[in-house]
């Protein structure tokens, strides 16, 4: 990638970027917990028990293990949405997730090990690794997995019924 690009990417400290509640997160609905000792955790069973999760996989973002790691990594920090929640569970490593807030800013959440967050469907994000370049994380989802990003850039957002539930949901 050039370096602008890069150093965007690996910027701590975006425009605008705030410390925010878990409160103020939970009324853009997203979801984060940090704490789960692992796999067998009975707080994850727990989550997937109560939010119909039924499906896990596990993704490891790194140079040297993802395959075509630089095209996913772009992918990953383009603004979209997915017409089902994101849901991850960070076993190992380190990682961002930018969600937009209520004026738009981004916010920055970061993700250790331990820690588990819940997009909503239709809300805007995208994901960075840090400078470390590595996270290995669970990735759950109800019924057959479908990860397809929709980006900002692309939908028309007035016509698109997953936006327009998170507008509805959450931001009216
Ligand atoms: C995604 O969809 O953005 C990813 O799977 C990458 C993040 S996993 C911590
Ligand atoms: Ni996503």
């Amino acid at each position: 990638m050039d370096s602008e690009e890069g150093d965007q990417r690996l910027s701590h400290k975006l425009a605008g970027d705030s410390d925010v509640s878990l409160d103020t997160l939970a009324k853009l609905g997203v979801l984060h917990w940090s704490g789960i000792a692992g796999e067998e955790d009975p707080k994850l069973d727990q989550i997937k028990a109560e939010r119909g999760y039924t499906y896990t996989d596990v993704i490891t973002i790194a140079p040297t293990l993802l395959p075509d790691f630089e095209n996913k990594i772009k992918s990953f920090f383009r603004e979209h949405i997915h017409y089902d929640e994101e849901i991850r569970y960070c076993m190992e490593g380190t990682g961002y997730f930018d969600v937009r807030g209520f004026n738009d800013e981004w916010i920055r959440i970061q993700l250790e090990a331990g820690d588990m967050i819940i997009l909503p469907e239709g809300i805007y994000h995208r994901f960075t690794c840090d400078d470390k370049d590595f996270i290995k994380a669970m990735r759950l989802f109800v019924g057959e997995p479908i990860w397809s990003p929709y980006n900002r850039d692309e939908i028309d957002e007035r016509k698109n019924a997953s936006r327009q539930k998170y507008v509805e949901t959450f931001l009216q």
